[in-house]
Parts: C-alpha cells; sequence; structure tokens
C-alpha cells in the first residue's frame, strides 16, 4: 500500500503554493479557459469619431465549453444606464492560439473564428440607416432594427465581412486567478489585428456563478487597507499631448492606503509596452474622503474623492531629466535622474500644473478576493474632475500578490494533504 511521506507531502505541498503564484503556460490556460465567463460590470469602450473619443458601454459573455470552443454575447449600449443597447453580437466558433504576446508575459494570442454562427443585431434606427447604406442589399440583407440577423457565411460591408467569410477576431488571453483578460491595442477603441496584437490588458471578466457578496462600506474601509494594489502589466491609458490630443501612454499604478484617510498613488510611465524602461514617476499623496454608494455601477462599489496634497516626480532616465530641465519654471530646482523632486505646490506648466489645475478627482473603490478597482478614466485622457465627468464603470483591476485569491480547490488539496 502507498503510505504519502513527509517528503512527498513537502513536494506536493510546494507544487502546490507554486501553482498559486506563477504565470502560466499556454497548457495551463487551455485548462483554465473552459468556464463561462462574463464582465463584472458594464465596461467602458472608447468610440473614437473623427477627433472626438465618445464614451460606449459594453457587456461581454464568454462560455468556453472546451479549449477551442466559444461561445459569446456582446453587448453594447449608449449610456451608463445599461438600458439603450446599440448593438449586440453573438456568435460560436473557435479559438485558435497563436503563440505567446511578446509585452504581455504569460498572455498567449488568439483568433476567435466564428464558424458556427455571429448573429448581430442593431438596436438604434442610426445604426439601421448606416448598416442598410453600406450593406445596399447584399447576400439580401436588409437591416431592422432588433431584429436578429445571421451573417455567419454573409457579408456585412458596415463591419468590413466578406460574403463567404466567417467573422474572424484577433485578441489575446490571460488568465491570473480566476479572472480572464482580454487584451486593447490602443486608447482609440481600435481592433486588434494580426499585425497589431495587443498591447495592454482590459478589465477582467470572473466566472459566470462567482458572485460575491458585496462590501459594506465599513468592509471595504478594513479590506483595501494594507495592500499594496498594483497593476498586473503596463496599461493602456488615455492620456493627452501638449496640444491636448488624445494619446495612448502605458502606465503601471501602485497604489497604497497610508492610513484610514490618506493614500498614496505610485505613476510610472513608459515609452511603450513590453520589456521599455520607464521615463517618469509620479507619486501623488493626499486624503482621501468617501462618497456615496456607487452601487448603479456594481454592488459593493462606493464614489470617493482623492485629493492632491503632494506631488513628488522622479525622472527616470537622463533625456527625460534634461527634457524636464529645459525652460524650468523659477522656484524649482533641476531634475536629476532618479531624484524624486518635491512639486508640491509648485507651477509647471509644461507638466499640466497650473494653479488652476484640479487638486482632486471623483474616483470610486471597488474590492473584491485580492483584486481592487478605481473607476475607468474617462475616453478623452481627462481627469476625473468634476463630478459630472464620472465614468460609472469600472478600470481593470490592481492586484495585492500579498494576499492570496483563496483558491478553493487548491486550498481544499492542501488541507487534505495536511491530513493525510
Ligand atoms: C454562458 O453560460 C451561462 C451559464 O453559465 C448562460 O447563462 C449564458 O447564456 C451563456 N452565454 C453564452 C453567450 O453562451
Ligand atoms: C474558420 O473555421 C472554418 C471552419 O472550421 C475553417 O474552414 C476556416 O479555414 C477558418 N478560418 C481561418 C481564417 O482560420
Ligand atoms: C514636500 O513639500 C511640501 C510643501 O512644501 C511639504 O509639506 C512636504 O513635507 C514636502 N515633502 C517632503 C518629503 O519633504
Ligand atoms: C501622511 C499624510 O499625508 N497624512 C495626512 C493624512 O490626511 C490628513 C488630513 O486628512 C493630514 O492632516 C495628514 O497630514
Amino acid at each position: 500500500m502507498f503510505t504519502i511521506t513527509y517528503l512527498t507531502k513537502t513536494l506536493i505541498i510546494m507544487t502546490l503554493v507554486i501553482k498559486l503564484v506563477t504565470s502560466q503556460t499556454l497548457d495551463e490556460i487551455k485548462a483554465q479557459i473552459i468556464n463561462d465567463w462574463k464582465s463584472i460590470a458594464l465596461e467602458l469602450v472608447p468610440n473614437y469619431q473623427g477627433e472626438t473619443a465618445y464614451p460606449e458601454y459594453q457587456r461581454r459573455q464568454w462560455n468556453f465549453t472546451s479549449d477551442s470552443g466559444f461561445s459569446t454575447l456582446i453587448e453594447n449600449f449608449e449610456d451608463k444606464s445599461g438600458s439603450n443597447r446599440k448593438i449586440s453580437i453573438q456568435g460560436q466558433g473557435e479559438i485558435a492560439f497563436q503563440g505567446a504576446s511578446d509585452v504581455i508575459s504569460g498572455a498567449y494570442l488568439c483568433q476567435f473564428n466564428f464558424s458556427k454562427s455571429a448573429i448581430i443585431t442593431l438596436h438604434t434606427d442610426e445604426f439601421v440607416t448606416a448598416f442598410n447604406g453600406a450593406q445596399q442589399g447584399q447576400d439580401g440583407i436588409t437591416w431592422v432594427k432588433d431584429k436578429p440577423q445571421d451573417v455567419t457565411k454573409l457579408a456585412v460591408p458596415a463591419l468590413g465581412k466578406q460574403s463567404n467569410q466567417f467573422f474572424l477576431a484577433y485578441d489575446l488571453i490571460y488568465i491570473r486567478d480566476d479572472y480572464l483578460y482580454m487584451g486593447e491595442v490602443d486608447v482609440f477603441g481600435n481592433e486588434a489585428t494580426l499585425d497589431n496584437p495587443p498591447k495592454g490588458l482590459c478589465a477582467p471578466l470572473i466566472p459566470f456563478s462567482d458572485d460575491e457578496t458585496p462590501l459594506t462600506l465599513d468592509e471595504l474601509k478594513e479590506a483595501i487597507l494594507g495592500g499594496v494594489w498594483q497593476s498586473l502589466t503596463k496599461e493602456v491609458r488615455p492620456s493627452k499631448n501638449n496640444q491636448g490630443k488624445l494619446i495612448t501612454t502605458f502606465q503601471t499604478r501602485k497604489l497604497t492606503f497610508l492610513s484610514e484617510s490618506n493614500y498614496s498613488l505610485v505613476l510610472t510611465s513608459f515609452p511603450g509596452p513590453g520589456q521599455t524602461s520607464p521615463f517618469l514617476e509620479m507619486e501623488v499623496i493626499g486624503p482621501f474622503v468617501w462618497e456615496e454608494d456607487a452601487s448603479q455601477v456594481v454592488a459593493g462599489a462606493y464614489f470617493a474623492k482623492f485629493s492632491m496634497s503632494q506631488l513628488y516626480i522622479t525622472p527616470m532616465n537622463d533625456e527625460m531629466a534634461t527634457n524636464l530641465n529645459q525652460g524650468l519654471p523659477e522656484g524649482i530646482e533641476p531634475f536629476k535622474n532618479g531624484q524624486k523632486a518635491n512639486l508640491t505646490g509648485k507651477e509647471f506648466p509644461a507638466l499640466g500644473m497650473t494653479s488652476d489645475s484640479p487638486d482632486y478627482e471623483s474616483d470610486m473603490v471597488y474590492q473584491r478576493q485580492n483584486r481592487l478597482y478605481l473607476q475607468a478614466r474617462p475616453v478623452d485622457g481627462g481627469m476625473l474632475y468634476p463630478k459630472e465627468r464620472r465614468t460609472y464603470s469600472l478600470q481593470r483591476d490592481l492586484i495585492d500578490p500579498e494576499r492570496s485569491s483563496f483558491n478553493l480547490f487548491l486550498l481544499l488539496n492542501l488541507i487534505v494533504i495536511l491530513m493525510l
């Protein structure tokens, strides 16, 4: 009879512990993806037309019946209410993995081939007119509001889809704990293609039946303390350049709550995705106060006002230090690479800091398992200020790697082994 030795026991425990912390191989992703997944809340997606970015809201379901078969429902809404649908896409087909992402370690590029079905429903007169205008009756299709149209093998000129071709979508898959991530290319809402794969992760999907009991405000206050909440990867974030034009930037965030009423947020900026080195670090410290309940976004979320009372900037390379030192405003010491400068209360127009810059943001906080969410950034790259510019949706998550996500299955294994 096989008796488990202490050595075996130790080895199994070590393997389980390692499993909890390392990033996935493709085989592990394939094993973990088989589940039904959904958005936590409505997600803010940019709809860029001409020179302007408009907010649009999206809800996604992705179900994987095997490591290659999927069915999906993607609904886009006109506004945060989640009641005015614009377009729904429903489909079934196959996912084909195409190799590792070279910008997000542990993520795999993939192609979704809607080979079994692709059904599109338009919910606004505007869309119906635009789709019919492009369609010109091709493949016998006349778009009718709220009527599902099977386009599996048919042309949809409005979406660049041709007759006898299946709808194809390119994306990436990354799984960490019980969260499934897909990617985004930029802040203009461009779809990924074979040649232009995603550069960052978007808000995660959670298992369909993984609803948590929402935290009360007191529980939330307690839960966020003591954590070091960090970006999983470099994030694709909307910002504005000196001319006020929307640009894609790459940043990581590290948020800590110094006390029940103060926070520190470190934003590290990178020139691009992948293995690039940072050029600037900015730390904001200040008090935060809780505002109203945000359960219209997701149960357990609360709005909070984050004020800025201290500001520090560190150039992370010589070039950045030199750039900052060009036209240095009076009263600011020259910058040095790697040296943190205290810019609290200083004006620095080149960095967008003037006496009438907002000194707070109307943000939001939501916490579940080992993840913390703030509010999605406005699609135009501006600030969450004033209150009217709230986006009413979750941004991608920050993780506290020190906190276990309480993977129940692994935990049970561990307990069983310990009892042997
Ligand atoms: C995904 O699975 C859930 C049940 O787990 C079901 O309610 C939902 O309709 C499915 N969605 C799709 C797009 O297949
Ligand atoms: C999509 O799937 C269909 C059916 O399996 C297949 O015939 C077709 O070649 C696939 N398309 C691509 C681009 O892989
Ligand atoms: C930075 O400057 C502000 C305003 O002068 C001051 O209150 C703060 O203590 C300074 N921070 C440090 C770390 O010295
Ligand atoms: C460390 C820090 O910033 N502490 C501040 C926390 O907030 C209060 C006001 O709410 C300040 O008085 C502290 O200095």
